[in-house]
């Protein structure tokens, strides 16, 4: 029997989950079709816009494009979860440490990695462990580690259509089918708690994080984000349709030329549980679960992400933003200017200053076989296109903002211990890829392979070499 493609899997797959999540969370619907309406909205105040993002082949994702967050308990549901992910063609892509913003997790992206898979569907899910060696209260990381110990976050089905996705190389249209019911079920909110009142109450006080974590039967999707075009003009509708956003757009400025990864999100639902408990349980409430929107712009090269990371952590030096948000304003006006002073804002000046990622194509205009003098010549005569690659990744710094807006702002502070990568792949049961090395190998294959079909080998080999 014929595989549905991997690619498939997953767009049914993020199909189901919005669809999910839109029922639990009426306020992501409302977002849903805001961005929907702003996106319809730029693209028809921009052509220029428009025809790039078609001729490069995005525009049809746009629509579709979210990500997703979940957080883990232990090393074995995060290898677990790798397994689940690369059904849908999905693998761990960058190691992300917020230990350093006080968060006792770290993380990665599960999400496609080849051009054509992007294109097609790019959903992601941004997933992080629970680090319960960083808690000082000994006792208490063990009872959470001893609660953790007593769960299972895959239905029986799914972890026997997995098996048999790995064996088999693939699953049917009917496996399929089956597989993304039982998946879903593992990331569906569950208000029953597995834990008393009290224990809720010790997890979280040492952490809140914690008790999202360790209080439930499974790690519920806590947020899913389209796309938009335009994230300034979401940011200041949103009020208008009843949604209150967090004081500041985390990341980059606006721009003429849109680079990395922009991102806002409204406060998590105070919703009703209930704890577990001898006499069938007491009442509660819990915030968990939020919404944020995103504007993907070019991803940037080491060069350019290192500018980038020493310019934000200017601006957050001269401009700190307090617990309520006071700051916002002047944290806003120092972000543009130093922007503005330091980061070329075309996209032409970005590529020439290798500061950011592009991708090669023929252009229309081509003539194939004559001689050319240079890249340069190729891309002036517009026998070359260099489309921008878009930023497919997270960035730790905002990940740590929208994290801490969410679980309420607690005052900066950082664990002692820090970065364990391999603790995380040994978990993982995987190496995490890394995001620079992909940008880079899709920009030198498809200068190659462009530079070839135009009949340019003499320039081809350099690339090649380089
Ligand atoms: C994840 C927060 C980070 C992003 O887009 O950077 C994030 C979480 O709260 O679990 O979603
Ligand atoms: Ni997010």
């Amino acid at each position: 029997m014929a595989h549905l493609h991997p690619d498939e899997i997953r767009a049914r797959f993020s199909r189901a989950m919005s669809e999910m999540y839109r029922a639990e969370v009426p306020q992501y619907g409302t977002l849903i079709e805001l961005v929907s309406d702003v996106n319809a909205e730029v693209l028809e105040r921009d052509p220029a816009l428009r025809e790039r993002l078609a001729d490069a082949d995005e525009l049809d994702r746009l629509d579709v494009e979210r990500h997703g967050a979940i957080r883990l308990g232990t090393p074995g549901e995060l290898a677990q979860i790798r397994r689940m992910f690369a059904v849908m063609g999905m693998g761990p892509v960058g190691y992300y440490d917020l230990s350093v913003a006080g968060l006792p997790v770290h993380s990665t992206a599960f999400r496609p990695v080849a051009t054509e898979a992007l294109s097609r569907n790019p959903f992601r899910v941004f997933t992080s462990l629970l680090r319960l060696e960083l808690i000082e209260d000994r006792a208490l990381a063990e009872r959470a580690a001893a609660i953790l110990s007593e769960r299972s976050i895959l239905t029986e089905r799914a972890q026997e259509l997995i098996a048999l996705c790995e064996v088999r190389g693939g699953l049917t249209e009917d496996q399929a089918e089956e597989f993304v019911a039982e998946a879903i079920e593992t990331f569906r909110w569950r208000s029953d708690a597995t834990v008393t009142a009290q224990t809720y109450s010790d997890l979280h006080e040492t952490h809140r994080l914690i008790a999202d974590v360790v209080s439930f039967r499974g790690p519920h999707i806590n947020h899913l984000t389209p796309r938009t075009l335009d994230i300034d003009r979401v940011q200041e509708l949103m009020p208008e349709r009843g949604i209150t956003p967090k004081a500041v757009i985390e990341g980059p400025p606006r721009r003429g030329a849109d680079i990395l990864l922009r991102q806002t999100s409204f406060k998590a639902l105070e919703e009703p549980i209930l704890f577990a408990g001898e006499n069938g349980g007491t009442e509660g409430t819990h915030t968990a679960r939020f919404g944020e929107i995103e504007q993907r712009g070019v991803a940037l090269t080491p060069k350019g992400r290192a500018l980038y990371d020493e310019t934000l952590a200017a601006v957050r030096a001269a401009a700190p933003i307090g617990a309520q948000g006071q700051g916002a304003d002047a944290y806003r006006q120092e972000l543009d200017a130093r922007f503005a002073e330091v980061f070329p804002d075309d996209l032409n000046a970005l590529r020439r200053e290798g500061l950011a990622f592009f991708r090669y194509r023929m252009g229309a205009e081509a003539e194939v076989g004559a001689r050319a003098e240079s890249i340069e010549a190729l891309l002036a005569s517009g026998a070359l296109v260099a489309d921008p690659q878009v930023y497919e990744d997270f960035l730790p710094v905002s990940a740590a903002g929208i994290f801490q807006s969410n679980l309420g702002t607690d005052a900066a502070s950082a664990y002692s211990e820090r970065a364990n990568r391999e603790a995380f792949e040994e978990a993982l049961g995987a190496q995490v890829a890394d995001e620079m090395e992909i940008y880079a190998a899709t920009e030198r294959d498809s200068l190659r392979s462009a530079l070839k079909t135009l009949g340019q080998d003499h320039l081809a080999e350099a690339v090649a070499a380089a």
